[in-house]
This record gives structure tokens, sequence and C-alpha cells, in this order.
């Protein structure tokens, strides 16, 4: 079901911006939407800012919230190699998930996850169907690989999201918290590799960026201003 549009912020000189881009139809519309209706329940419960555009027949959205509260089908961990849980978005998802979610982790993949790639578990109490662990780089300085090794970690989480069937993915802003990825830089990484993920693919039909910060949304809608062509 679509969201309740409560406030339409038209950007006048952006919105429903048409551009023909390697074939694809590319528009960009910016709401504010009032989500505490609980016919909604793809949003979590409070007025979040939403940024989207559709490309082809997918659509990309960044959106202010908690990742724990979408109903998507995959919500993508920031873990750490060793899979064994941490702060951030790995402590509200192991404790909004429940333990069988570490459970099936450890069962599964004893031997961790390398960094750059990603691996599936059963999501527990939460309404998804999976949890993907996504292991992001440290950020030492951005000389070590790091931008490669987060593209690669974003193209790992949506590339199993298609092998399982998930035609709807959440992600939190990978290594841009304890593992110190300047927000700025994330954000125009993450979201390419989204868009040409989905240019190439066609899949999934939705990509959900949950940004936990009014200023990692900042961030991201910047980025993406950018990356859409004028
Ligand atoms: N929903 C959405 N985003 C969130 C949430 C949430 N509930 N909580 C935090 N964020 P981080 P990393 C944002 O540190 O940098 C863990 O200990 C947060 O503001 O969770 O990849 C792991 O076990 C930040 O922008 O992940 C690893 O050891 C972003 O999520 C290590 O941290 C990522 O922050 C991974 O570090």
């Amino acid at each position: 079901m679509q969201p309740v549009i409560v406030r339409h912020k038209p950007q006048p000189e952006r919105n429903f911006q048409k551009t023909n881009v390697a074939a694809l139809f590319v528009t960009v519309e910016l709401y504010e939407i009032l989500t505490s209706d609980s016919r909604h329940p793809g949003y979590s419960s409070e007025r979040e800012r939403l940024m989207i555009i559709n490309i082809g027949h997918s659509r990309l959205e960044l959106v202010q919230g908690d990742i724990t509260r979408q109903s998507v089908d995959a919500i993508v961990n920031a873990a750490n190699s060793q899979l064994c849980g941490g702060s951030g978005v790995d402590g509200a998802i192991h404790s909004a998930g429940g333990p069988s979610i570490m459970a099936d982790t450890q069962k599964r993949y004893p031997e961790g996850c390398p960094t750059g790639k990603a691996v599936a578990s059963v999501a527990g109490n939460l309404s998804a169907k999976y949890v993907l662990h996504a292991v992001g780089p440290v950020w030492r300085g951005g000389r070590d690989g790091e931008p490669a090794m987060l593209a690669s970690a974003y193209r790992a989480c949506m590339k199993l999201a298609v092998e399982l069937q998930c035609s709807s993915i959440a992600f939190p802003a990978i290594s841009t918290g304890v593992y110190g990825y300047p927000i700025d830089l994330a954000a125009g990484n993450s979201l390419k590799t989204a868009v040409d993920f989905i240019k190439w693919h066609k899949a999934p039909s939705l990509v959900r960026f949950v940004l936990f910060s009014e200023g990692a949304f900042g961030a991201f809608s910047r980025a993406l201003e950018e990356i859409v062509p004028q």
C-alpha cells in the first residue's frame, strides 16, 4: 500500500523531473509523509522524511528512521566479520529480532563473513523474511580499498536479495558508525552502487536506505541529487 502523503514538498526545479538515462525513466519526488497510520506498515511510526527516485520499474527511497521497524523482505545489518554482534544497527537488530538471529548465524557461518561480503539469516521477530549481515570496511583514510569494499558489501546484499526472491530491501548506512566511514563519502558510494545494480538487474523492486539521523538523511539526499542526472 502506498504511504499517506500529508504534505507534498514540491521542488520546483526537480519535482517530477524526467530524464532519459540508459533508456530508463527516472523521476525524483520529495515528500513528507505521516507514517503513524497503521494501514501503512511499510514505514515506522514517526513522521518521516522521504525521498524517492524511480528507476525503471524499481524504486529507491531515502527515509529517516529505525531500520528494525521497516516492513521489507530483507533487512541489512552492518555486521563485523566475526558476526558476533555489537552496537549500532547490529545491536538494534539482534535486540528487536531476538536470539534466533544469532543462533542461526552462528550455526550457518561459524567462520564469519569477510569484509565486502554478506550472508543471510532468519529474521526472528522482525517482520522481514531475512536479515542480511553485511560487513563493511573500517575507514582507514580511504587509501586501503575502503570504497571498493563498501560498494562490494552493498552489491553482495542486493545479489543475495535477488537470489532469495526478496523484492524489497532496507539498508542502513553501512560503515558510517563505529567503522568511521565519512557519511558524505559513504552516501555517494552507496547510492551509486545501488542505482547501478538496479539499472543492470532491474531488481529489487524497492531499495530503501534507512538513515538514523537528520544529518545522515541530509548527506544521502544531497548525494542522491548529485547522482540523478539533471
Ligand atoms: N536504524 C538505522 N540506522 C541505524 C540504527 C538503526 N536502528 N542504529 C544505528 N544506525 P554502525 P558500522 C546507523 O556502527 O559503522 C557494530 O558494533 C548509525 O547511525 O551500526 O558498519 C558491528 O558489530 C550509522 O550511521 O555500523 C560492527 O562491529 C550506521 O547505522 C560495527 O559496529 C552504521 O553504524 C560496524 O560498524
